[in-house]
């Protein structure tokens, strides 16, 4: 399988996240794309080919420009404001609050932001934008008739709505990769989200659409971030009723339990019948991953890219969590092998 990569991904380097009232290093860091490029090299999984530039085009057929605009002024602005620290929200427009943008960066980054975790500082813009990039390229490569790609994302972009950031993602490369497929002409996509985080993002852009229909295995909102997004009954409105699928699972849940969630999206993605299929590869289900809760082991990514292979589906791999740095690698090349059925 042919491998999409950016070096601009280390331009993601922030040096604070806010966790349990603290400010630590970053659970979302530059060694992550760094040890799956070393392992999938190792492993001798395919080609790895370096990223196109796609401009700005593709990502405002999902992302409000003015969005965009802040991510790029962002880090300029807060500096501007005399600012020692990296820009981290303190303020929300939340319940009976005007949704107005305000003029002030500290008022700006509250806006635009879905939580409170992600500092945004020197880079992040850049590598955004080139993990963006990644993706379009692998979708391209795709379009241009390969059966699968890798894009080795990084940052992340699942948690991205159209003008929101937040849980380590700026820009949504899963909703813009698939909506890249139906501007070149694919009547349905699919995304499949296996990351242990609800894909809010994913599922906001796409929810009232019947074109691109969403399915996400997750950690339970009512236990896990982000909280406010993916129950069950969250199935889709208006035009896209019916084409929205979450499956929240409990806190210790094993791979017997994961596995039957994913045989049922599997089944409903085979009568959708998708021109393609997109997979937000996040790896955080994994059983020592540092902030999430579920016990798939190593073995069982092998296991349940197979099942994904089965659909013998054209197939974009989008790398979005995973934050047991030193099994990054093995699991999620495990996944694109089980996919190919080594
Ligand atoms: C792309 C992705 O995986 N983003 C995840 C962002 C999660 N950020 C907030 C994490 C809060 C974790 N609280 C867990 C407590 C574990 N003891
Ligand atoms: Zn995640």
């Amino acid at each position: 399988m042919l491998t999409v990569f950016s070096e601009k991904h280390a331009l993601r380097n922030a040096k604070t996240e806010l966790y349990g009232g603290e400010l630590v290093p970053p659970f979302e860091c530059p060694v992550r794309a760094e040890y799956v490029l070393a392992h999938l090299k190792k492993v001798e999984l395919g080609k790895v080919i370096v990223a196109d530039e796609f401009g700005l085009d593709p990502i405002t057929r999902i992302h409000d420009p003015a969005f965009l605009d802040f991510l790029e002024q962002c880090w300029r602005d807060w500096q501007a404001e005399g600012y020692r620290g990296e820009a981290i929200p303190t303020v929300w427009p939340a319940r009976g609050m005007q949704q107005r943008i305000p003029n002030h960066i500290g008022g700006r980054l509250g806006y635009y932001a879905m939580a409170g975790e992600t500092a945004i500082s020197n880079g992040t813009w850049e590598a955004a934008r080139a993990s963006v990039n990644v993706a379009l390229t692998a979708q391209a490569v795709i379009k241009n008739g390969a059966s699968e790609a890798f894009a080795l994302c990084r940052p992340p972009g699942h948690h991205a709505a159209g003008d929101m950031f937040g849980g380590y993602c700026f820009i949504n490369n899963a909703a813009v990769s698939a909506q890249a497929f139906i501007d070149q002409g694919a009547s349905r996509v699919a995304i499949l989200d296996v990351d242990f985080h609800h894909g809010n993002g994913t599922q906001a852009i796409f929810y009232n659409r019947s074109d691109v229909m969403f399915l996400s295995l997750h950690g339970d909102p009512k236990d896990a971030f982000p909280h406010f997004l993916g129950y069950e009954d969250e199935t889709g409105s208006g035009a896209g009723e019916g084409f929205n699928f979450n499956y929240p699972m409990s806190p210790g849940t094993n791979y017997k339990t994961w596995e039957s969630a994913l045989d049922d999206a599997c089944k409903k993605i085979a009568n959708y019948s998708p021109d393609a299929l997109v997979i937000s590869l996040g790896v955080d289900t994994f059983e020592h991953d540092p902030i999430s809760f579920f016990k798939l082991t190593s073995d069982d990514f092998k296991r349940y890219g197979a099942t994904i292979g089965a659909l013998k589906l054209p197939t974009l791999f989008i790398m979005e969590g995973g934050y047991a740095v030193d099994e990054i690698g093995l699991n999620t090349v495990n996944v694109l092998q089980g996919y190919e059925g080594l």
